[in-house]
């Protein structure tokens, strides 16, 4: 196979024998966020049309994760980097019961390389250790990560949560992930917390509006 093409089997193999020597091959001809998104996160989503049609199954799943993880570290030295990091602070965290974090790493990364600091508290998060954790660091924006259908309730949840604390005053919320939409988040989730909600699409959707809220 061609170089971009085997990386991408890669991913979706789980195979990681070589993975290095082919991530260096490729940084040769291409930017490190060029080869994210253009090649390994379409590995990604091949993985969740064979596994969502039972075609694959969950170990091999995990095992295109780790494989996504490793090259997605080893590129991240390689990307860009803006000189400030005080254009202001969000609080990331992937929402209570889902371990999905890999599109949370992302934003991390890509928030980071971009001026921003990221206090990025992992998988599973609730709300509490949410909010105690944007007090305790004087965040400006709350991020919240999630990928399974559930975890969109566990989202309208949380922002209930926080308007019964009166907190929407002080912080704007960024959502992401798979399983929620543009509508239901414009619509129905903003309907719930009176502060400002938006949603993200990817990470550089995600960079954007951090950048129209600190401005
Ligand atoms: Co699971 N999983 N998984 N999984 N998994 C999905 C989400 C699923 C859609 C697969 C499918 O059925 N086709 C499905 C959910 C179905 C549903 O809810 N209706 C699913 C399921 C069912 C499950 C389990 C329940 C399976 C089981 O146990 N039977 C289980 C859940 C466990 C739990 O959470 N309690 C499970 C477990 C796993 C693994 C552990 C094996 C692994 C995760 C490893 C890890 O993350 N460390 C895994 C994986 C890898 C996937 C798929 C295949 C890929 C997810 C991914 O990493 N994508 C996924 C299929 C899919 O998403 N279509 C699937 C790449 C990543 C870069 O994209 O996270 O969307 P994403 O992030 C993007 C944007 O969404 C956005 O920016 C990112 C980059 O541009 N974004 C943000 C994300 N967060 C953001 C936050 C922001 C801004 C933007 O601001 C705060």
């Amino acid at each position: 196979l061609p170089l971009f093409d085997r990386l991408q089997r890669r991913i979706v193999d789980g195979e990681r024998k070589g993975l290095e020597a082919d991530l260096e091959a490729a940084l040769v001809e291409r930017p490190a966020l060029a080869i994210i998104n253009d090649t390994l996160l379409s590995g990604m989503k091949t993985v969740g049309e064979l596994f969502g049609s039972g075609q694959m199954q969950l170990p091999f799943v995990l095992q295109s994760a780790e494989v996504m993880k490793t090259a997605v570290a080893h590129l991240e030295p390689h990307m860009e980097k803006s000189d400030s990091d005080g254009k202001g602070r969000i609080v990331l965290a992937t929402v209570k019961g889902d371990v999905h974090d890999i599109g949370k790493n992302l934003v991390d990364i890509i928030l980071s390389n971009n001026g921003y600091q990221v206090v990025n508290l992992g998988i599973k998060q609730p709300i509490n250790a949410i909010l105690d954790a944007a007090e305790e660091h004087r965040v400006d924006v709350i991020g919240m990560s999630g990928l399974l259908v559930k975890s969109t309730v566990i989202m309208k949840e949380n922002l209930q949560e926080m308007n019964t604390r009166g907190v929407g005053e002080r912080w704007p919320v960024l959502l992401g992930g798979a399983a929620l939409t543009r509508s239901y988040v414009e619509n129905d989730l903003s309907e719930v917390y009176s502060g400002h909600v938006s949603y993200a699409r990817d990470a550089f959707e995600g960079l954007r509006l951090m950048d129209r809220i600190m401005t």
